[in-house]
């Protein structure tokens, strides 16, 4: 068995997995846990409870006829994009009674997914405000609902006044390569943002934030 000083001094050591935090969010019932759930190649850890009596009047259930549960803390899943890079999701509760969660959940993330669905726009203005004051780079996934009207994407961005730098992503949150797709366009913007602004990039980097805490 190699002792760690010979395993130092060989070189030959593995670099430990880079942890990249990333976190899905959006208004009530968007489908972000459906997308931690796409996404993760493991189980992913979910806090679902059922919608009750108690949220009539309090949840807006318009369009979401068939929500019966909602996520009340969080969602947590993985994708190892290869053995040096190992994303961590974190999926955020939708309702506003938990808004007081979402300075914590971002801590260390290097990016956002925001859902939108179109049958309920205004749903997403709350979390696009929260990354824009945070200053989070994030993109905008529109996520395909069966009944949900299909607005091209400069309408989108209008709709949601989008600076010209945030990408639109049409989706559908049940299927994973879409899904995969969300993330790696993310993933660019995000690298891209890094670049632009190169002098305060390294303070932005996962490896220097603690990423995945
Ligand atoms: N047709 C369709 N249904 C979807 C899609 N994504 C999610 N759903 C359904 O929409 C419902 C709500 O999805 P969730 O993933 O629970 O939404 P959420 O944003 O986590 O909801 P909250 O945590 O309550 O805010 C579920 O019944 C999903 O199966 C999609 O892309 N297409
Ligand atoms: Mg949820």
């Amino acid at each position: 068995m190699a002792s760690e000083s010979s395993d130092r001094a060989g070189g030959a050591r593995p670099t430990l997995p880079r942890p990249v935090k990333i976190v899905i969010s959006g208004g009530f019932g968007a489908g972000k846990t459906t997308m931690v759930g796409s996404l993760s190649e493991i189980r992913p850890l979910r806090t679902e409870e059922v919608l009750t009596e108690a949220s009539i009047g309090v949840d807006d259930l318009a369009g979401l006829a068939g929500k019966e549960t909602t996520t009340v803390a969080l969602d947590f899943g993985r994708i190892s994009i290869n053995p040096q890079l190992v994303l961590y999701l974190f999926g955020t509760p939708g309702q506003d009674r938990f808004w007081f969660m979402w300075d914590e959940l971002i801590r260390g993330a290097i990016g956002a997914v925001v859902l939108v669905d179109t049958r309920r726009l205004d749903a997403a203005f709350a979390a696009i405000d929260f990354f824009e004051d945070r200053q989070l780079p994030f993109v905008i996934a529109v996520n395909s609902f069966d009944d949900a009207p299909h607005y091209a994407a400069n309408r989108v961005r209008k709709a949601l006044d989008l600076d010209p730098n945030v990408s639109i992503v049409v989706t559908d949150a049940r299927r994973r390569e879409d899904a995969k797709t969300v993330l790696v366009t993310l993933l660019e913007d995000t690298i891209r943002k890094w670049d632009r602004e190169a002098p305060r990039s390294a303070e932005h980097r996962p490896a220097q934030r603690g990423a995945g805490r």
